[in-house]
């Protein structure tokens, strides 16, 4: 088909739109990620459009979406500003290189973001992913004390629990045995923090968990154990998303920034989930008042729409890069795509429409009806723990004896095909993460959703 006429240009967005709202013709040849491929083509869910707070199927129904995508449309879907960006962009420009060349938008967007981190984090390094950031923070952080004449500081610890993407690096320090078991002997030189899963201590807190902030002392026992002179970083998430939603105990992390200055050891927050509102605030570390050396994100950065990560970097870790001569590579490291045109447009046009409409706030202004409305499930069938903090919540369902996992994917099938409402699930963890453009209503819903799903799933 070609587009040479406006007619022909009209038959030629027939021709997609009709191909991305049907069911495919054949679903052997896309092998699905993180999917039990076998299962999901049984009985497939396809989602076809979207708008606002909605998705809408290929069968035509109307879904809520109670997890933004997958914890990265923080605005709602297709949302004008962020549409009208991107479709300017490509039209314009589809792709200049940022390799000794650029163009302007990636400067335009670097600028925003360095005003709305925390603390000296005043530069931005771009990704495509948020496995890509942390990884390229990994590498910062060693690179970092080399620079500084500190080559023996290659330690990089995680935690227990931990996701920070799919890389080697992401998957060494993080802590989710399933993600690490399959893929060998990983990097050299990672160890882990404990988590701070307690639910013994801690079931059905709201908000931050009260007991457990002698936890971060375990940084400690890694410094006594390897040296500090011999670790060069700490990640962690402010808080663990993929675990299935691991609150930091109160205090815990301003102790974490503690230890890691008293030893010269560079803290990285992972807020792929965190950052852009999702706890109030641009990042957790400012609802948490804890400013770390690095921060990764992707995501809400561009609203879900386009792929991008980027690391927030402080001036004492890039300026440690910049004392050779002119004509010096700075870091020999970066993607093809880092600062793509069409990535900045989006993030850049996301940011506005955050701050149109004050949706960093959002978390705060509803946190307390969100948390209400959470904890009123408390009671209901094999719920053993609630968990919420800004607008993240999560249900822990008691795992079936010998099946774990099955009682929350029951769940979520039952609440897609017969509640109309998207969730997630981990293991046994319902986790909600909504677009923070949601009203009390719709908080409503997905509570009373969930609650005629729990009392139906045996
Ligand atoms: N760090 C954190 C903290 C994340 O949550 C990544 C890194 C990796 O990002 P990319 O863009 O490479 O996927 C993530 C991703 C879930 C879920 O259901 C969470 C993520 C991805 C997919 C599913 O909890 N987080």
């Amino acid at each position: 088909m070609r587009a040479d006429s406006s007619s022909d240009h009209a038959a030629l967005a027939d021709h997609y739109a009709a191909q991305a709202t049907r069911m495919p013709e054949s679903m052997d040849a896309f092998w699905m990620p993180f999917t039990a491929n076998k299962q999901f083509k049984a009985a497939p869910r396809l989602l076809a459009s979207a708008s606002g707070m909605h998705y809408r199927s290929v069968d035509g129904r109307e879904i809520l979406d109670a997890t933004a995508g997958l914890w990265c449309c923080n605005a709602g879907h297709s949302r004008p500003r962020i549409v009208e960006a991107v479709k300017q962009q490509i039209e314009t420009l589809d792709f200049a290189p940022n390799f000794s060349m650029s163009s302007p938008l990636p400067f335009v967007l670097a600028e925003r973001l360095a005003e709305l981190a925390p603390g000296n984090l005043k530069h931005v390094f771009y990704t495509n992913s948020g496995s890509e950031s942390v990884d390229s923070a990994l590498k910062m952080a060693i690179a970092y004390h080399r620079a500084r004449g500190e080559g023996q500081r290659t330690r990089l610890i995680g935690r227990e629990k931990g996701y920070h993407g799919v890389g080697f690096g992401g998957i060494s320090v993080g802590g989710l045995p399933n993600n690490r078991k399959w893929f060998g002997a990983l990097l050299p030189g990672t160890d882990h923090l404990r988590h701070t899963l307690d639910i013994g201590r801690n079931a059905f807190s709201h908000g931050l968990p009260p007991h457990g902030i002698e936890l971060a002392e375990d940084l400690e026992r890694m410094v006594a154990l390897h040296d500090a002179s011999t670790i060069a970083a700490v990640i962690v998430e402010p808080i663990s998303g993929s675990a299935g939603v691991v609150l930091p105990p109160d205090g815990y992390l301003k102790r974490l920034r503690e230890i890691c200055s008293k030893h010269g050891i560079l803290l990285i927050f992972d807020e792929v989930i965190t950052g852009f509102g999702r706890i109030g605030n641009a990042f957790g570390a400012q609802r948490f008042g804890v400013v770390p050396d690095m921060i990764t994100a992707a995501k809400g950065l561009t609203n879900g729409c386009v792929p991008m990560g980027a690391v927030l970097v402080s001036d004492d870790v890039h300026d440690a890069f910049t004392h050779g001569p002119d004509h010096a590579i700075d870091l020999f490291h970066g993607y093809t795509y880092s600062g793509h045109p069409l990535a900045c447009a989006a993030a850049i046009a996301t940011l506005d429409t955050y701050a149109e409409e004050n949706l960093f706030d959002k978390a705060i202004a509803l946190g307390e009806y969100w948390q209400q409305g959470i904890h009123s499930l408390k009671g209901l069938p094999n719920v053993i723990d609630i968990r919420n903090y800004g607008l993240i919540g999560a249900v822990e369902l008691a795992p079936r004896p010998g099946a774990p996992g099955t009682r929350a994917y029951d769940a979520f099938t039952r609440a897609f095909h017969q509640g109309n409402l998207l969730i997630r699930v981990t293991g046994d963890v319902i986790a909600l993460s909504p677009p923070l453009i949601l009203e009390k209503a719709h908080i409503d819903r997905i509570f009373e959703t969930l609650a005629d799903t729990l009392r139906a799933t045996a």
